[in-house]
């Protein structure tokens, strides 16, 4: 079905430059005489669009001629970033691209800046599903995405006189990557009653009945993959009131208002993306989204499976489903439901095919993100839902007695319903009991869930229930689009691209890590991604920064585990050193630039007393005469996907300190280092990993393991603990109103000094300001600097997401290339 096929409507420059112009014209009725950016963005983005499309359905024909085992990736998020730069680069047309653009009077630059970032997601876990989309896609892997097409995405981010202030992320005014498929519609139920009852035979049925109907409209996203045909599909669920616009029979009757409000109330569900990362609130609007989409995408992947006419049986080995975290668990009780329910098949008949038909990621063990949902809410919302729970769980109970008769208390602590007031349930029991594999996202994290969260599971399952995948990210966006110097140059001495498709080529680099001319032009790659951002800083904020200095970057979500206030504190203390300095001394300080950039949930306090910390200093740090260039503060409003790509190429060291044990992976870590900077960093999540590649004289490790946490966190509570003079300097300083009214930052340093300290701040600061004074001398010897950010590029083959879908697909999903003909 793929002969004879050209995908490419256009062959030039020209060619291009004409589709892009037609489609100013037509499509958008647009004159060439007030052609802007705007506009031509849009011209650009239509005409390749076109080229994708042809891909697109070939894609979907040939995977459904060639009926094979497709991947369903379920995840609340996907944090995408821009399409267009991606789009060109995959399709490899770029360069024309660019010529096109400059014969129509544009630079590449300000077309692809025009786009708004597709910002549906938090952090990690979204950015993580959509580097796993790219990579599935490039390595012809026949997958789909199935998410939720929210109207607003994360929050934009002002910082207004150094506070936070959310502003909402509008981002579908014009939107030229996703096809509304009004066709592709299904009704979703929630609330009314479930009943069982007994039918002729004497079988007992079950039947819900009455409650609300809301309708799901799929709307579709192509997904490019690099330098292949395969372009897979990410289908996003938008909710609308059932049967039109609004009910004609109230607007008839004369209730306008009613019949407005009800289909408002349906709207509302796919209209916001919660934006909290890392914390777990109860909301029944959250829950509603999550049944919404996982019954929409069943529905979906069930009608795609009922054409094959293949048995039920057949089902797990052509349909993988991975839950990306819990917010999707409720597609195990859903498909069970379908099957027993709507089906007719035996409870164990379908059980057995819904184990098989799942895995679970877990992303991360904090206690407050871990997902439960009241069972008065449940049986509210999804009354029959929660007596299939209940009885998943009567079974699993059973077996558990079975089989550990002499514990009796594992009953109680396994059991998927938490005896509270009121019950809660446990989504991860119900994600880890519904699949047949559960991975963690490093190899710290994956033991770590082993021993703590699902140790009692581990007994009951063996060991192989649970593997590892260590996350990974795609070269193409992190790499050779957000640094293409550096790409280009890595490809004139590997002889070519090839390693954006397998990444482990980077070791060759180590054959040049002592050639001069290639050692310049790394770090004068370097130097030009720092001046990029120093210029965008300078826009952005007003302050000049040397773009000579040691650029050091903290950039992700606010959070006390991520430790940001670890970070100002040490800036204070540099900023106190310098202070009390003879002007000789100073000049013997090398110069350094403090980056910070990331969104705090908007009702989480502490973060957001993290923020303006940040701002404050970063206000009189600026300002003083005394300090100059040897220190800046900078807090980058805003930070995204997008930002991001500007980021990440423009660092010496970047900042991965969380308290050991609470980052599941981190993936920011990966894309920092892969574009040559170094990292600071606590032995956590994929640090330990980056560690064993690039080899420990690369890395800037420094504070307590991950073992030794529990101890610490007791001995805050029950020994009076001394303040380490640095430490306590810093807070004097902050307490004198150094950085403004002490009041505001009185919470955070109370924290500290007397509620226990639960992140560990105090106990690793004196190591970390240690760290950060070798970090100034390994600075100060450039040439071994060099060396270790060259050999470290080399080493971070491992680290392609395109090697975590290898992974996945070998050990979870049984599931095998489409590669186009
Ligand atoms: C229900 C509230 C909630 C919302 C989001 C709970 C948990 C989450 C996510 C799982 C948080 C998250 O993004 N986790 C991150 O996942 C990344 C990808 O695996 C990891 O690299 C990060 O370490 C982890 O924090």
């Amino acid at each position: 079905a793929w002969t004879n096929y050209s995908p490419k409507p256009f062959e030039s420059a020209e060619g291009f430059g004409k589709e892009a112009v037609r489609h100013i014209e037509t499509t958008l009725a647009r004159s060439l005489y007030n052609c802007d950016e705007a506009a031509t963005y849009a011209g650009t983005a239509l005409a390749l669009r076109d080229r994708l499309v042809m891909d697109w359905n070939k894609t979907q024909q040939n995977q459904t001629f060639a009926d094979q085992k497709r991947v369903y990736y379920l995840s609340l998020e996907f944090l995408m970033g821009r399409a267009l730069d991606n789009a060109m680069l995959n399709a490899d047309v770029k360069d024309m691209a660019r010529e096109g653009l400059s014969q129509l009077g544009f630079r590449m630059e300000d077309i692809i800046s025009q786009e708004h970032d597709a910002a549906l997601g938090n952090g990690g876990l979204g950015r993580l599903a959509a580097c796993f989309l790219d990579s599935m896609a490039s390595m012809d892997i026949p997958a789909w995405g199935y998410g939720l097409r929210y109207r607003y995405g994360i929050f934009k981010q002002e910082i207004i006189d150094g506070y936070q202030v959310e502003v909402p992320d509008y981002w579908l005014d014009f939107n030229p990557w996703e096809f509304p498929r009004h066709d592709v519609s299904v009704d979703i139920q929630f609330y009314g009653n479930a009943s069982k009852f007994q039918d002729e035979t004497g079988k007992t049925v079950a039947v819900w009945e009455g409650g609300e109907i809301v309708n799901a409209v799929a709307y579709d996203v192509p997904i490019p993959g690099y330098k292949t045909a395969t372009t897979n599909n990410l289908r996003l669920w938008g909710s609308k009131a059932s049967g039109g616009e609004f009910d004609f029979q109230k607007f008839n009757r004369g209730e306008y208002e009613s019949s407005v409000s009800d289909q408002q109330r349906a709207e509302t569900i796919s209209a916001v993306l919660y934006p909290n990362d890392n914390l777990e609130r109860g909301k029944e609007l959250r829950l509603k989204q999550q049944y919404f989409w996982c019954a929409a995408s069943l529905y979906d992947i069930v009608r795609r499976f009922k054409k094959t006419k293949r048995a039920w049986k057949d089902f797990p080995s052509q349909v993988a489903i991975q839950l990306n975290d819990t917010h999707p668990t409720l597609a195990i009780p859903e498909l069970q439901r379908i099957l027993v329910d709507l089906e007719g098949l035996e409870w164990d008949e379908a059980w057995s095919i819904v184990q098989k038909t799942f895995g679970y990621t877990n992303h991360t063990v904090l206690p407050e993100a871990l997902e439960k949902w009241s069972v008065p809410l449940i049986q509210h919302l999804l009354p029959r839902h929660l007596q299939i729970i209940y009885d998943i769980n009567l079974n699993f109970l059973q077996y558990v007695e079975r089989n550990f008769p002499k514990d009796r208390e594992m009953l109680g602590r396994v059991s998927i319903i938490e005896e509270s007031q009121p019950k809660m349930v446990r989504m991860a029991y119900l994600a880890v009991i519904g699949s047949h594999k559960v991975n963690g996202v490093a190899e710290l994290h994956s033991d770590l869930i082993k021993t703590t969260i699902f140790k009692d599971f581990v007994k009951i399952y063996g060991p192989d229930k649970f593997t590892n995948v260590t996350n990974g990210i795609t070269p193409r966006r992190w790499l050779h689009q957000a640094n293409p110097r550096l790409s280009a140059l890595i490809a004139s001495k590997l002889g070519g691209y090839d390693f954006l498709k397998d990444l482990t080529l980077l070791h060759k680099l180590e054959n040049f890590v002592d050639d001069k001319e290639f050692r310049k032009e790394f770090a004068e790659i370097k130097l030009a991604n720092k001046e990029r951002l120093a210029k965008y800083i300078h826009e952005t904020t007003g302050v000049t920064v040397n773009p000579k200095a040691l650029f050091d970057i903290q950039v992700k979500r606010m959070h006390e585990y991520k430790r940001q206030q670890l970070n100002i504190f040490g800036v204070i203390h540099r900023y106190l050193a310098i202070k009390s300095m003879s002007p000789e001394d100073r000049k013997k300080l090398a110069p350094r630039v403090s980056i910070f950039g990331g969104k705090a949930a908007p009702g989480y306090w502490m973060a957001k007393t993290v923020i303006h910390l940040i701002c404050e200093v970063g206000r009189v740090v600026n300002n003083d005469k005394d300090v100059g260039d040897l220190l800046k503060v900078i807090f980058l409003e805003d930070y995204n996907v997008s930002k991001a790509e500007i980021i990440c190429p423009a660092s010496d060291i970047s900042e991965h300190i969380s308290t050991a044990g609470t980052e599941a992976s981190g993936t920011s870590n990966m894309k920092f280092v892969l574009n040559g900077g170094l990292i600071i960093g606590t032995c956590d999540g994929a640090n330990i990993e980056i560690t064993r590649e690039v080899g420990e004289n690369n890395i800037f490790l420094f504070g307590n393991l991950a073992e030794d946490v529990d101890d610490l966190r007791h001995a805050h509570i029950y020994q009076k603990y001394e303040l380490e003079p640095s430490l306590a300097s810093v807070f004097d300083a902050i307490k004198a109103g150094t950085f403004g009214d002490a009041g505001n930052f009185s919470a955070l340093v109370n924290g500290i000094v007397e509620h226990g300290d639960y992140y560990l701040v105090s106990d690793d600061f004196v190591s970390y300001c240690k760290t950060h004074e070798l970090i100034d001398e390994a600075y100060g010897d450039r040439e071994a600097w060099v060396t270790k950010c060259i050999q470290s590029v080399a080493r971070m083959g491992f680290f392609s997401s395109d090697r975590c879908i290898d992974e996945y697909a070998e050990m979870i999903w049984n599931v095998e290339k489409l590669v186009p003909t």
